[in-house]
């Protein structure tokens, strides 16, 4: 046990509690992070930004406020339960806070591109980051349409945005691409296609369970079936 846990929060809506409980809270290491997970009641099957899907980001951003007033200069955690971890640890976590002016690191959406992912990120609470994320709660609901991800991306472009920065490629999500980096510590499971999101992330996980435990073969066969299957794709004999 670390002398002092990392809280790591996360919203659990009726739809998505599947995928919290078998593989977000199973693979999280509770000697290493400090689980907070807020309950969300509500109808719908939380398909990205239905009516449903907003009310939830809503409901997240508020909580993000209230968990930076809680955690006074502390790094916290906000993450999504469609994702399961390998191994991650506090060490690794906190690693670009040695830099004491970093105030806020995140997933990158995809590979090759210079947009945040809204599913996971680290965060100081401080003064600036309250605001910031008081003035991410302004955007979502009045310039970006309930999309918390968008109004994100938007306000850290901004020359008043709290020193950021991206997490490294092991901050894996299947949006970066089939070929997962081999020290991947965390894999979120963004969808690929609109539509059936749970059953979708239910079998991006299942098929890279325990993935940091794999043997070399089993990666080596995982990957060569990926860049099969994306071949596959992209002549359009498959649409998954
Ligand atoms: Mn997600």
């Amino acid at each position: 046990m670390i002398s002092e846990r990392i809280p790591i929060y996360a919203v659990i809506t009726p739809s998505h509690r599947v995928l919290y409980e078998e593989f977000f809270l199973p693979s999280l290491n509770q000697d290493h992070f400090e689980l907070h997970a807020l309950d969300l009641e509500q109808e719908g099957k939380g398909e990205f930004l239905a009516d449903d899907f907003k009310q939830c980001i809503l409901f997240k951003v508020e909580q993000i406020i209230a968990s930076i007033k809680k955690h006074q200069q502390k790094i916290i955690v906000w993450s999504d339960v469609d994702i399961q971890f390998f191994g991650l640890t506090a060490t690794k976590l906190l690693a670009p806070f040695k830099n004491v002016k970093l105030l806020f690191a995140v997933q990158r959406l995809a590979r090759g591109r210079n947009d945040v992912c809204g599913g996971f990120y680290a965060l100081r609470c401080n003064e600036q980051t309250l605001r910031f994320f008081e003035n991410v709660l302004d955007a979502t609901i009045h310039e970006t349409n309930g999309n918390e991800q968008d109004a994100l991306n938007l306000l850290l472009q901004k020359d008043s945005a709290p020193e950021w920065e991206f997490l490294g490629p092991e901050f894996y999500a299947r949006t970066h691409g089939v070929w997962i980096p081999r020290n991947s510590v965390i894999h979120h499971a963004t969808c690929i296609l609109p539509g059936d999101a749970v059953r979708q992330k239910v079998n991006l996980l299942q098929g890279l369970n325990q993935f940091h435990q794999w043997s070399n073969t089993r990666r080596l066969i995982f990957r060569l079936s990926s860049l099969a299957k994306a071949l596959l794709r992209k002549i359009g004999l498959r649409s998954l």
